[in-house]
C-alpha cells in the first residue's frame, strides 16, 4: 500500500500519466488518448480563447482626447479647472470610428481618462469630469456612452483607455485610490459593454502631481499597486473577451512607439522580439501616432502620409503584432480633414494591396503532409483560419511551391500560423522562379524567422518600396527549415 502511494506521488511530482490496472493497482503506463484524426499536440504556451479574439482585431485606432486637447499639453498636472474642457462641438466619436473603419482598422480606443485624472464621463469617484464643466457641449459628453454606441453600429470592436496614474485624485498612492477610484473606474466602464475587446493601461506610474492640492510626488510599485488580479476578475466577469493591457498583463507593449517591431516576434516574453522559450503568452501590440506633434491635438500639426502609414503597417501587423494608431480628435471634438484624407488613401492601399489573393489560383503542393487526412496543403487557401496544415511529428522542415500556367506579377506573401496549438515557426525563406527549373531567393535582407499568427513578406525585402514593380513569377516556394515542433499553417496569400 506504502508503496502504491510513494510511486503516485512520484509520478505525480515527475507530471507522468497515471493510471490504474486492471488488477486495481496503481502504476505507470504511455498516455493512450484516443486521436483518430492524428492532431497534433500543443506546444505551450498557447494563447487564451480572449487572447486569439483581440489577435483577429490586428490593426485598430486609438483617440487621444481629453483636457490636454484644450490645454495643448501631453500631460496634464491634474490642477486644471474643469471648465477649460470646452468642445467647440459636440464631440462626435462616430464620426472618428467611421473614418478609421474606412482605412481597414477593425476596432478602437478612446482615451477616457489620462494622467491628469480629468474623465470622459459622468463617474461617480470623482467630480473632476467633463459633465461639471460650464460648456453647454461638454455637458452633454460622454465618450464611453457614444463610442461603444457608434462602435456597435459600425461593427467595430471598441475599449477604453484610463490612465492607472491619476495626478488630480488626492488619494493616490494610498490603497484607498485603488480600491475607491481606479478599480471603480475599470467597473464602471466595463458598464459600457460586455462586449469590449481592450482596456488599455499605460505604463506612467506615479511621479510628481496636483494630487488634490498636495502639490508633491508619489511613488508606487505597479506591480502590486493596482491589485491587477482582483482588477483582471471584476472585469472580466462583465467582459469576458477584453484584454487588460499592459499593466493587466494579457498582451505586452512591442517596445516602441513608432508603429515599429522586430523581423523576430515571438508571441511570448516581453519587448521587441519577445522570447522562444518563456512560459507565457504574451502577444505584442505596438502603438504609434498617425499625426506629427503628440498622442493629444496640437495646432499646426500634420498627419503622416498613407504611404508611411503603410510601411507601419507592415512593419507591425506584419511582424506578429497588432497596430493601434492615433488619432487625435481636435477642439471640435473632431478628426481633421487631413486625417480623412490620408485614412481614406490608407484604406484604398490595403484594399488595392492585398486584395487579390493569387495563392487561390495557383496549384499547391507541399513535399510533407501530416497523416490523419485533416492535413492536407489545400487548407492553406480555403479561407478558413481553422483548417491547417501540418506535416508528421518530428518533421521541422518542409516546402510548400505554388505554380501558376500563366506568369504572375507578385510582391507580398503573406502567412498565418496555426497559433491556437503554439507558435513554432523558427525560420523559412521564400524562392520564385519565372521559368519553373531556376529558383531565387527573395527577401534574403529580411530575418525570415518567425510567424506567428500574421507575417508579410514583401518580396523586394524593403518595407519602404514594398509596393514597386513586382517580379513575374510562375513558381513561389515557401520552404520551413526550422519549428519548434512539426509546423502548423492556416493561410498563405501571395499578392
Ligand atoms: C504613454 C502615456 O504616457 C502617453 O501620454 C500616451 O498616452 C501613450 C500612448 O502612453 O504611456
Amino acid at each position: 500500500m506504502k508503496k502504491h502511494y510513494l510511486s503516485l506521488v512520484c509520478a505525480a511530482l515527475l507530471g507522468l500519466p497515471l493510471a490504474v490496472s486492471a488488477q486495481g493497482s496503481f502504476g505507470l503506463v504511455e498516455q493512450t488518448l484516443p486521436n483518430p484524426t492524428n492532431e497534433p499536440r500543443e506546444v505551450f504556451p498557447v494563447p487564451s480563447e480572449r487572447q486569439m479574439k483581440w489577435q483577429e482585431t490586428e490593426f485598430y485606432a486609438f483617440f487621444h482626447y481629453g483636457m490636454n486637447t484644450y490645454t495643448g499639453l501631453e500631460w496634464g498636472n491634474g490642477d486644471e479647472a474643469v471648465n477649460t474642457f470646452a468642445p467647440t462641438a459636440q464631440p462626435d466619436p462616430e464620426q472618428w470610428l467611421r473614418l478609421c473603419k474606412a482605412a481597414e482598422m477593425k476596432g478602437g480606443i478612446a482615451v477616457v481618462k489620462h494622467h491628469d485624472g480629468f474623465c470622459l464621463w459622468p463617474t461617480e469617484t470623482t467630480d473632476h469630469h467633463c459633465q461639471n464643466s460650464s460648456n453647454a457641449f461638454a455637458r452633454q459628453t460622454n465618450i464611453p456612452r457614444d463610442f461603444a454606441a457608434a462602435a456597435k453600429k459600425l461593427g467595430m470592436k471598441y475599449g477604453f483607455y484610463v490612465s492607472p496614474w491619476d495626478r488630480n485624485s488626492a488619494y493616490y498612492g494610498t490603497d484607498r485610490y485603488v480600491t475607491d477610484v481606479f478599480l471603480r473606474q475599470c467597473f464602471e466602464l466595463s458598464q459600457y459593454g460586455t462586449d469590449q475587446f481592450e482596456m488599455w493601461f499605460d505604463g506612467a506610474n506615479g511621479g510628481s502631481g496636483y494630487y488634490g492640492g498636495a502639490n508633491t510626488t508619489r511613488s508606487i510599485d505597479a506591480s502590486y499597486y493596482y491589485d491587477i488580479p482582483n482588477l483582471r476578475d471584476s472585469v472580466h466577469r462583465v467582459c469576458p473577451d477584453i484584454i487588460l493591457w499592459g499593466v493587466g498583463g494579457e498582451a505586452r507593449w512591442c517596445g516602441t512607439e513608432s508603429g515599429y517591431t522586430n523581423e523576430t516576434t515571438w508571441s511570448m516574453g516581453s519587448g521587441l522580439s519577445g522570447s522562444e522559450t518563456e512560459w507565457k503568452w504574451m502577444p505584442s501590440e505596438s502603438d504609434a501616432k498617425a499625426t506629427s506633434a503628440g498622442w493629444f491635438y496640437h495646432d499646426g500639426e500634420t498627419t503622416k502620409d498613407s504611404e508611411t502609414l503603410f510601411k507601419m503597417y507592415l512593419e507591425t501587423v506584419g511582424r506578429n503584432a497588432t497596430l493601434i494608431l492615433n488619432f487625435p480628435p481636435n477642439k471640435a471634438g473632431r478628426l481633421t480633414d487631413a486625417d480623412s484624407t490620408q485614412l481614406y488613401a490608407l484604406g484604398e492601399k490595403l484594399r488595392t494591396r492585398f486584395g487579390t489573393d493569387l495563392a487561390k489560383t495557383a496549384t499547391i503542393r507541399a513535399t510533407q503532409t501530416r497523416s490523419g487526412g485533416a492535413y492536407n496543403v489545400t487548407n492553406l487557401v480555403d479561407g478558413d483560419k481553422n483548417t491547417y496544415w501540418a506535416t508528421d511529428d518530428g518533421q521541422t522542415s518542409a516546402a510548400i511551391t505554388l505554380t501558376w500556367d500563366e506568369p504572375q506579377t507578385v510582391r507580398y506573401v503573406m502567412l498565418q500560423e496555426f497559433i491556437r496549438k503554439g507558435q513554432r515557426i523558427k525560420s523559412f525563406t521564400i524562392e520564385t522562379t519565372e521559368d519553373g527549373t531556376s529558383w531565387t531567393q527573395r527577401a534574403s535582407n529580411i530575418q525570415t524567422t518567425t510567424v506567428g499568427y500574421k507575417r508579410i513578406i514583401p518580396l523586394n525585402g524593403s518595407t519602404s518600396a514594398s509596393y514597386g514593380a513586382g517580379y513575374q513569377v510562375r513558381g513561389l516556394r515557401i520552404r520551413i527549415t526550422d519549428s519548434r515542433a512539426c509546423p502548423l499553417l492556416h493561410t498563405l496569400s501571395v499578392f
